[in-house]
């Protein structure tokens, strides 16, 4: 965003918290983290040199390297002389009068600006249960978002990890191996899929570079921004010996495909999702050698609803370590965190070093911790107390000339996140550049939030993933408004959306030129 409005002639103030580059890959320094999407289209694709220049190690990128290309675009387009780096913004307030924002940064100081762009993320916002005496806890306490940098060294420590979803299942096996003893404390038992991550030869590389351009466009027209569609085919309609044969040879490869590149209706018919079900309910039998531990380890609801996690070849065969062992809260709940561990229900469990594996408040939570304040007082919070309320996930009414990548009620986080950020980024630039020769101030219509909203809300009880909690609908945070956050369409048609909105002279927004005064 910093380069393209750079590029564009604007003064641009990138303000971010850390203290480089790098955003989730600089806070998300857990061993294992691992990007899910393979390396060659968890990049960005706006700029050929870059993409031809830069190396990808293996199919699945873990966090060192991902940072690492993150800094390398940095240094091959100068942006860091834009940015403010260990700078949180305490503020962000419109003035109705001047037509601008204040944002005022925990520095004491106070920047005025035409356009405010919020890129803060939808997995930021690190969110800790409060467990009973959480704070009393005598050994070392960690969240997986906010990992130190500097190597640890457990291996003579008893780790307790909290939570099991895609951070906690990458981090449970490396933690696993560094540690005198881990206990996994899982309340929801989660699916996953392999990963198979393996080291990419010179000629898939060379290869892959070739065909960087097609991948990248396939893409973008994809419903899920990966290069693979699911069929149209129904899991029922197959017999159930080429459906086995499918999801073997899908699961012998490893990736997201395993689920979003297979059958058109695993994720709408509940009777299509058990065929899937099933078969990693006996995958997971097959990997954990303790039949009652692999029951725990079970799901009981439809396959994929939550987010789905991968390196089910690590996580389930971890519990077949001498060193590792599940509690399942359940059946046994945590009673409090004590000084020496984690008393349960039954027992004491002796800890050196607590890992919060608990995730975030998603998609809303970054925005909300920003303290926005729009026209006529408006704060955000407010405007979104029964959930948030967008265009596209752009921008929010009330709010004029505030931006948002990848904001709720975008696709982002149902697909390959780097794919909806880009058209995010080129969709709002373009129309700053629209604004720009009148200072005009842009706003959603009620109208089209309301539409957005309704459409969102449509599709996703349309199917499984509307049907059951994750935190996607925010179930996992107490208090939080039951709504479905992104949009569940998919992103080849929410981008022809956008595009049409735009090429339509912004339809749903309104636009308002300052009065000859104000100009
Ligand atoms: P997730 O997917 O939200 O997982 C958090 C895990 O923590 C999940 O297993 C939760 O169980 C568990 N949790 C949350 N609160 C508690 C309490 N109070 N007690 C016990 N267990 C709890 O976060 P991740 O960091 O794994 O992944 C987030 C995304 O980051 C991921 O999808 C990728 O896109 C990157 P629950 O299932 O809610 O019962």
């Amino acid at each position: 965003m910093v380069h393209k409005l750079r590029e564009q002639g604007l003064a641009v103030r990138g303000i971010e918290r850390g203290s480089d580059v790098g955003g989730t890959w600089y806070w998300n320094k857990y061993p294992g983290a691992s990007s899910d999407s393979q390396s060659w289209v968890y990049q960005y694709s706006f700029n050929e040199e870059i993409e031809q220049e830069w190396d990808w190690s293996c199919v699945f990128p873990q966090q060192p390297e991902i940072l690492a290309y993150l800094q390398f675009v940095a240094d091959k387009l100068d942006l860091r002389v834009d940015f403010d780096f260990d700078t949180s913004i305490d503020s962000i307030s419109y003035d109705d009068a001047a037509r601008d924002w204040t944002l005022t940064t925990d520095a004491g100081d106070a920047l005025t600006a035409d356009y405010v762009v919020t890129a803060v993320g939808c997995l930021s916002a690190a969110q800790a249960p409060d467990i009973p005496g959480r704070d009393s806890f005598a050994g070392l306490v960690l969240h997986t978002s906010q990992w130190p940098a500097e190597p640890l060294d457990l291996a003579d420590a008893r780790v307790g990890i909290i939570g099991t979803g895609s951070t906690g299942i990458q981090a449970t096996p490396k933690l696993a191996e560094m540690s005198k003893h881990l206990t996994v404390f899982q309340r929801t038992p989660q699916w996953a899929a392999p990963a198979r991550n393996r080291l990419l030869s010179d000629a898939e590389r060379a290869e892959l570079k070739r065909d960087i351009r097609t991948i990248r466009d396939t893409c973008k027209s994809s419903p899920f921004g990966h290069p693979y569609w699911p069929s149209e085919q129904s899991a029922l309609a197959a017999s159930p010996v080429e459906r086995t044969a499918r999801y073997q040879a899908d699961w012998d490869r490893g990736g997201f495909d395993f689920l979003f590149g297979s059958y058109g209706d695993l994720i709408v018919d509940e009777a299509a999702n058990e065929t899937m079900a099933s078969f990693v309910r006996e995958k997971i039998a097959e990997l954990v050698d303790d039949p009652q531990l692999a029951a725990r380890l079970t799901p009981d609801y439809p396959f994929g609803t939550k987010r789905l996690p991968l390196y089910a070849e690590e996580f389930y065969p971890a519990f077949n370590r001498g060193n590792v062992d599940l509690v399942s809260l359940r059946n046994e709940p945590i009673v409090e965190i004590v000084p020496e561990g984690i008393r349960t229900a039954s027992r004491l469990i002796e800890l050196d070093v607590l890992v919060f594996a608990t995730g975030f408040d998603a998609m809303t939570g970054p925005l909300t911790r920003l303290n926005i304040t729009g026209r006529d007082g408006l704060k955000l919070n407010d405007k979104w107390a029964d959930g948030p309320q967008t265009n596209l996930g752009l921008m929010t009414r009330g709010f004029p000339n505030l931006f948002m990548v990848t904001g709720p009620g975008s696709p982002s986080v149902l697909g390959n996140m780097p794919v909806t950020i880009e058209q995010n980024v080129e969709w709002i630039g373009d129309l700053i550049e629209t604004l720009r020769a009148s200072g005009a101030s842009i706003e959603p219509t009620v109208e089209s939030e309301q539409a957005w909203g309704d459409g969102i809300n449509e599709i996703a009880n349309a199917t499984l993933f509307g049907k059951y909690a994750s935190w996607y609908s925010g179930s996992n945070i107490e208090g939080k408004p039951k709504v479905f956050i992104p949009y569940p369409g998919g992103f080849g048609e929410y981008q022809r959306i956008a595009a049409e909105i735009a090429e339509n002279g912004y339809d749903g927004f309104e636009i308002s030129v300052p009065s000859p005064a104000n100009a």
